[in-house]
């Protein structure tokens, strides 16, 4: 039987990122293929449904109003145009729709309007996420009874490394909306981002908060940083391959029944190293053509990924259909 422990100590974590790479991949695996099976992986679609303008400064985000990137504030998008990808999203066998909002925080009457949408998107049969922000304690509890499955919102990095990517909240401010979204019951989905410069005790530290929550997330999404033009972090140095996927496989021992998402980066990522990446314990991915703002993996691409490595997409089963 798997223990699901949540004492992680720092110098074990690093312990197993310095692991041979073969020992530490076949430890992952082996954690994997003890709580998960093995060939089906969960999809998720993102749309971004309230673009640009945001006034958090965070340095790899092209929505900030710090980035020169050329991304445009817009509004929240209509529930009718919501509903359409959604229905899109589903026809192409993804199981559960994020919807993306570049906002600080919800205001109360984007709650009312966010929920709205989350009650259409549910009715569809799909699985519902959504990542707007901060939220307090009354705000989760009514995304919550609108239906929301999760909330995405991510750590990021090191508490010790926070600071050169973020000055506009706090990391404490992040822990403070993770156990808002916890104590409203919903499912909580964290993570955070590597290539970002930090180094491998940061990329431990970033695992470690996650692990040593009182309750593991249930999703933790990996993204690799995509390096969008007109953002402080463009320009930064390449993760190497191997670092990326032992951040995967190290993910996988400690949250082992966790689903760990290969999140963003798979357009700038080869076959070789997404298959490995799923040999040590992915096991969910984002897909259609967009994430928020920037490319994915066409359709097409990700099909042919998963037909050469023999694998399926994780089928849900509908409340209505359970319950028959
Ligand atoms: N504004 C909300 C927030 O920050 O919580 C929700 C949207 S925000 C874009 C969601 C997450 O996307 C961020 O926490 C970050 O981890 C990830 N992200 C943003 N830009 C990225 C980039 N260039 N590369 C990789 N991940 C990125
Ligand atoms: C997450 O961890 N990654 C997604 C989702 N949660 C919201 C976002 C990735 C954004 C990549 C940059 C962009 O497309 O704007
Ligand atoms: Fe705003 Fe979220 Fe981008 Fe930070 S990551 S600038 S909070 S949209």
């Amino acid at each position: 039987m798997t223990t699901l422990r949540h004492d992680w100590q720092k110098d074990e974590i690093i312990a197993l990122f310095n692991m041979p790479f073969n020992d530490l991949l076949f430890r992952a695996h082996s954690v994997h293929r003890s709580n998960f099976s093995p060939n089906e992986v969960q999809i998720s679609t993102l749309l971004s449904i309230k673009t640009g303008g945001c006034a958090e400064d965070c340095a790899y985000c092209p929505q900030s109003v710090n980035a020169d990137s050329g991304v445009k504030a817009e509004k929240l998008m209509k529930k009718e145009a919501v509903l359409a990808e959604a229905q899109k999203a589903k026809e192409s066998g993804a199981s559960r729709f994020c919807m993306g909002a570049a906002w600080r925080s919800p205001k109360d009457r984007d709650i009312e309007n966010v929920a709205d949408i989350i009650k259409g998107v549910k009715a569809l049969g799909l699985e519902t996420c959504a990542t707007l922000g901060m939220l307090d304690s009354s705000q989760a509890h009514k995304l919550k009874d609108a239906g929301l499955d999760y909330y995405n919102h991510n750590i990021d990095t090191s508490e010790e490394f926070y600071g050169e990517i973020i000055t506009t909240r706090t990391y404490q401010d992040r822990l403070d909306t993770l156990a808002n979204v916890r104590n409203a019951g919903m499912n909580v989905c964290c993570g955070g981002i590597v290539g970002m410069g930090e180094g491998l005790t940061d990329r431990a530290g970033l695992l470690q908060t996650l692990a040593n929550m009182p309750k593991h997330p249930e999703s933790v999404p990996i993204n690799l940083l995509v390096q969008v033009k007109g953002t402080k972090l463009e320009g930064r140095e390449a993760l190497d391959a191997f670092d990326f996927i032992r951040t995967i496989a190290v993910a996988r021992i400690i949250m082992p029944k966790s689903f760990v998402r290969l999140s963003a980066g798979r357009e700038e990522m080869n076959e070789q190293t997404q298959a490995l990446c799923f040999f040590a314990g992915a096991n969910s991915i984002f897909y259609g053509e967009k994430l928020l703002t920037t490319a994915n993996p066409q359709i097409d691409t990700d099909r042919s990924l998963f037909v050469k490595l023999g694998l399926e997409p994780l089928q849900i089963e509908c409340e209505h259909e359970a319950a028959a």
